[in-house]
């Protein structure tokens, strides 16, 4: 994959709180283009492998009882400076420091339902990418 993606998932609890459009509208205004994207639900074991990096830290498993306790959307973003400036408009991860205007200020409720996922790194969004969709799924 080229290093001009990057992947997301809005996450259980913007989708719950119907945040799903605004969230999209956002995304493609800011310039990204959705080159992948699905309406899906992950499993307890997808959910510890994508997240497996942050196994032993304290808040493991109320991460994965989250990400899997209803459906999430997953895409894959093309632009330019894809990796880090996806970063700058969701925000960082709390969202009481999350800068005014970002995706985490307006729609995340606490560090730990963020309403966003994006990728950390060119490398990482290629295994997240390649986590969710088959080669033929990525347009
Ligand atoms: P980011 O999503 O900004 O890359 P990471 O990779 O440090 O942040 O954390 C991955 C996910 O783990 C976060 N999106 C959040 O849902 C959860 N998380 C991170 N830190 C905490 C925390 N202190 N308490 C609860 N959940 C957390």
């Amino acid at each position: 994959m080229a290093t001009n993606r990057t992947f997301t998932m809005i996450k259980p609890d913007a989708v719950e709180n119907g945040h799903i459009g605004a969230i999209l509208e956002k995304i493609t205004s800011a310039g990204f283009k959705i080159v992948a994207m699905k309406f899906t639900q992950l499993s307890k074991r997808d959910a510890e492998e994508f997240y497996a990096i942050h196994k032993e830290r304290p808040f493991f498993g109320e991460l994965v009882e989250f990400m899997t306790r209803g459906p999430i959307v997953a895409a894959v973003l093309e632009k330019s400076n894809a990796v880090e400036d996806f970063r700058t408009l969701i925000g960082a991860t709390n969202p009481e420091e999350a800068a005014e205007g970002t995706i985490r200020k307006l729609y995340a409720t606490s560090i730990g339902e963020n309403a966003v996922h994006g990728s950390d790194s060119d490398e990482n969004a290629e295994i997240e990418a390649a986590f969710h969709f088959a080669g033929r799924e990525i347009f």
